[in-house]
């Protein structure tokens, strides 16, 4: 983590009013730009594609409301850090269009040693201001690419990015209330509720200790701006490694439990099978998503890509470790695997971090060749895909295939 200008006075000079003006599907219609074909394997592949959302450049529109936009993987051509008009959108439940800085709190409750309502400023001043890059990931990343199909948004691979996140820690937040003895989990709400009626709110809690690390953070910036609405304006936590399920937005409430949690998000959703199962498998026991594993993508090619027979070929791509740091990405074909070189470790353990590998010479055809990262935790991706309900934490290795000419 790093010192950052975008302190606590940016915080409250930039942090007015942040207000959407949501396009909707009829008043967006002039602004669609083109049509892109995630290859999906098992249903409609091809998607709009829209400069429409405020602050956002050309998206993939998955939804428009509540947004789900995805990232095109163009985005991630270049650099370790994917700008704030490129980071995918989502929400479960349509959020507020509009928060105004100044009236906002954040509620510290439920076993504390004092209750307290936060102001901004109270806030940004709880501690040392802090940065850390880290990958932000839906747990469905990739989802749509599961056979057999699974339900839930049918993202390719681009409901993730890299950013610098700016706040404080979410351990000095709390030592405003004080943790009570006994405390277990520290549970989010933002400002977002239900767009049905008895529907559950979305709040989500991480274990005490988790909590406790010195770069989980209450974070107001993204990429040295103040948050959008549509990331989470005006405070969002950051849990790097894990699934950004946990990253709650627009943050109301804190609440420190004293048991496990039994809201719906934790205790019924966002799980998936404790051990492989087969898709016709019923009633299995199911475990929380947390950290993610870690993973590797081709970006300087897509699969059909075209090649110079007789010529050198050089592969690019972007990687990261998951809940911790990559250590090696490889090249893997069919009976063959070629070690990548990485790029310079620019963003810590919680980032991407570039590779690359050359080819000194293009003798026909790659079939189903792919990238493979393995973490310092030993934590590697697999050939085979592990099937699960909700297509949670895929990681199985991705394949294009290349023609020679
Ligand atoms: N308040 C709130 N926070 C939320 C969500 C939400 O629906 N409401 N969705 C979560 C999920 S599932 C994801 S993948 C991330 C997406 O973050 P982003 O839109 O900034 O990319 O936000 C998380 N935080
Ligand atoms: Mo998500």
């Amino acid at each position: 983590m790093t010192g950052t200008r975008l302190s606590r006075r940016a915080l409250i000079a930039g942090a007015g009013t942040a207000a959407l003006a949501a396009p909707t599907f009829a008043g967006m219609g002039a602004k669609l730009g083109g049509m892109i074909d995630l290859a999906l394997p098992g249903g409609p592949s091809l998607r709009p594609t829209t400069p429409a959302f405020p602050g956002k450049g050309e998206m993939i529109v998955q939804r428009i409301r509540p947004p789900l936009l995805e990232t095109p993987m163009a985005a991630f051509r270049e650099g370790i850090i994917t700008p704030n008009d490129r980071m995918f959108v989502r929400w479960n439940w349509q959020m507020p269009t509009e928060v105004k800085a100044a009236d906002h709190r954040v509620a510290v409750g439920g076993a504390v040693t004092k209750a307290v309502s936060l102001t901004l400023d109270d806030i940004a001043s709880a501690g040392e201001t802090v940065s850390v890059i880290a990958v932000n990931q839906c747990a469905g990343n990739g989802r749509g690419l599961s056979q057999p199909r699974v339900t839930g948004t049918q993202w390719g691979n681009g409901a993730m990015g890299c950013a610098k996140w700016t706040g404080v820690r979410l351990k000095d937040v709390l030592a405003k209330a004080g943790v009570a003895a006994g405390a277990r989990r520290v549970r989010f709400a933002g400002l977002d509720v239900p767009l049905t009626d008895g529907a559950p709110q979305f709040i989500k809690s991480i274990p005490l200790d988790i909590a406790m690390r010195d770069d989980v953070l209450v974070a107001w910036g993204m990429n040295d701006e103040p948050l959008s609405i549509l990331h989470g304006f005006p405070l969002r936590i950051v849990v790097p490694g894990w699934f950004s399920t946990y990253w709650v937005k627009m943050l109301a409430t804190i609440e420190v439990l004293s048991g496990e949690d039994d809201s719906y998000y934790v205790a019924d959703s966002y799980r998936m099978p404790a051990q492989p199962i087969t898709p016709d498998a019923k009633d299995f026991p199911t475990v929380p998503i947390t950290t993610m594993p870690p993973r590797a993508l081709i970006t300087s090619h897509e699969d059909g890509d075209v090649v110079k027979l007789g010529k050198p070929l050089v592969l690019e791509g972007i990687a990261f470790g998951g809940d911790a740091a990559l250590d090696r990405v490889d090249l893997v074909g069919k009976g063959w695997e070629i070690p990548c070189t990485l790029g310079p470790d620019e963003g810590g353990p919680y980032a991407f971090r570039r590779w690359q590998v050359t080819l000194p010479q293009v003798a026909g055809d790659f079939e189903g060749i792919g990238v493979r990262a393995r973490n310092v935790n030993g934590a590697v991706q697999p050939a085979d895909f592990a099937w699960n309900p909700s297509g949670y934490a895929r990681n199985v290795i991705e394949r294009i295939t290349l023609r020679a000419q």
